[in-house]
């Protein structure tokens, strides 16, 4: 005879078992620098993902996308582990069984990680296996002992219990906590790597002379700050890098294939451009825009140095973390300064945004284009399609007219003397004019900010004097072919947003 665990105690111990599987699964990862059993389950849940959901994250959450996708995870572990608890305690088997079908799902996933191993597996195996072992400790039916006549049985041991799953929560809370000092070193070490100034030797051919005339209004810097800049990507953890040992390849449809480390390409020609870069799911009037001063090297001049051979149609790449994108080869040799960047404003470039090298191609979208944490270029044909194509977006993405509205901000200003400010953007084009229209007015021409780069964003502002009351504000740009921005609205699928950006806004 024996007696069980009661239910509330037994959704307790699946708890305990779930986190002390998930724990040691991280711990084991960080130890063997693999990926974490959680992220691989996140990156193949981003790269499952279909077009309605990924856009509905970036809307929902923007670019916490990724928090709210391990919170996800986290919450339906949790729920997961409550329910095989309580099932443990009638049938423990389909409590460790459980156990075990998520260790096997966690393996799975690591394994088919781009760049990661087989064994990449081996951390959840073995997470799974103390899971199972935990579970089966706490909710073991035990045979109900009687030592005297006079006293009740003792069956379930409540103390014991509490005890054993004590226990085993300090032990998933090390373990969790080691895991994640172990990956702040990582980081850290890689961080401290970027830290290291580039070498002074940036050619002085085409500078970019950023005159103070680029500024006329101060909400949004003509150059965005490394902090402030968006980050995009698919990546749940950094990769792992170690410039000393870092090269990436240019190959495929080449004569000479070529294999670049850190040190060739600081010794190339370096030259600095002003590039605003822009993400396709970007929505009218949205952020995830930013300008920079990138460094590095032409991309046309190690396309050179490869030959690329005459039926070459795609410039394809690929980052360390297995995510890849393409572009037309025309665009790396119709004059657009389409660069592997080093340093982005003045600093090595960021681990955020591709260290140790990424490409920036004025004029595309980043997803077609924009390759951090550069592992390989490839020569090919469009039969090669990037990461974003499968999923509903468009192989050729060239970036839209586009303007934005940025003052005011307050949704409320009072009267008087003030400004309607903003950027506008058609890289590689140029921007010729911005108008600006009240309510149901003229169209008016705004003043614009320096020309910088046809391959930067401008700045545009328009003086206004207005009353109380409620006004409808809209912009427009034209690009330097003549071209004015549709009014037509569109979505970011599958290949950028159009639409005015407009703003309402009360006068007192
Ligand atoms: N390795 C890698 N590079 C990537 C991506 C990615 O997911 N992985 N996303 C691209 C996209 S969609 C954009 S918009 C830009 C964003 O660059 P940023 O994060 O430096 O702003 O990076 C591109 N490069
Ligand atoms: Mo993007």
């Amino acid at each position: 005879m024996t007696t069980l665990v009661p239910r509330r105690f037994a959704a307790l111990a699946g708890l305990v078992a779930g986190a002390f599987a998930v724990t040691v699964g991280m711990l084991v990862a960080a130890i063997t620098e693999v990926v974490s059993p959680i992220d691989a389950v996140g990156s193949e849940v981003i790269d499952r993902a279909p077009r309605w959901l990924k856009e509905l994250a970036i809307s929902w959450f923007g670019t916490n996308d990724k928090l709210a996708l391990r919170i996800g995870i986290i919450t339906l572990l949790t729920i997961a582990a409550v329910c095989l608890g309580i099932a443990a305690v009638r049938r423990l088997w389909v409590g460790v069984a459980g156990i075990a079908v998520f260790g096997l799902v966690g393996a799975l996933a690591a394994a088919h990680r781009p760049g990661e191993a087989a064994g990449a597996g081996v951390p959840s195996v073995l997470g799974a296996i103390v899971g199972g072992a935990a579970l089966y400790r706490l909710v073991r039916p035990r045979p109900i002992e009687i030592p005297g006549e006079s006293q009740v049985p003792l069956g379930w041991d409540r103390r014991r219990f509490l005890v054993a799953s004590g226990a085993a929560a300090v032990g998933a809370t090390a373990a969790g906590g080691v895991a994640q000092a172990l990956e702040n070193r990582r980081v850290t070490r890689i961080r401290e790597a970027t830290r290291v100034p580039l070498p002074d030797t940036v050619t002085t051919d085409q500078m970019p002379e950023i005159s103070p005339a680029a500024e006329i209004f101060d909400e949004t810097p003509f150059i965005t700050p490394n902090d402030d800049f968006y980050r995009i990507d698919t990546a749940l953890s950094f990769p792992s890098v170690d410039v000393d040992t870092w090269s990436f390849a240019i190959d495929g449809m080449v004569d000479t294939p070529l294999r670049i480390t850190y040190a060739d390409l600081l010794a190339l020609p370096q030259v600095e451009r002003v590039v605003t870069l822009c993400c396709v799911s970007n929505e009218v009037g949205g952020n995830l825009i930013g300008n920079a001063v990138w460094r590095g090297v032409m991309l046309r001049d190690l396309l050179d140095e490869a030959g690329v051979q005459p039926d070459a149609e795609q410039v394809y790449s690929t980052s360390l973390d297995g995510w890849t994108c393409g572009f037309p080869v025309a665009a790396a040799f119709d004059g657009r300064d389409a660069m592997i960047a080093v340093g982005m404003n003045g600093e090595t470039l960021p681990l955020e945004h591709g260290y140790p090298a990424r490409l920036v191609v004025p004029g595309l979208y980043g997803y077609v284009s924009a390759t951090k944490w550069l592992q390989r270029i490839e020569l090919t044909t469009w039969d090669k399609e990037g990461y974003w194509v499968p999923r509903g977006w468009a192989a050729e993405a060239p970036i839209k007219t586009q303007s934005r509205i940025d003052v005011p901000r307050a949704k409320t200003v009072p009267a008087g003397k003030q400004v309607i400010a903003g950027v506008a953007w058609a890289q590689y084009r140029g921007i010729e004019k911005v108008e600006v229209q009240i309510d149901d007015g003229e169209w008016q021409l705004a003043m614009l900010g320096a020309d910088v780069s046809d391959d930067a964003w401008r700045q545009w502002l328009l003086e206004w004097d207005p009353t109380p009351g409620l006004y409808l504000l809209k912009v427009r740009a034209t690009d330097k072919t003549g071209e004015t921005q549709t009014e037509e609205k569109a979505r970011p699928a599958p290949d950028g947003a159009t639409g005015y950006d407009t703003f309402r806004v009360k006068v007192e």
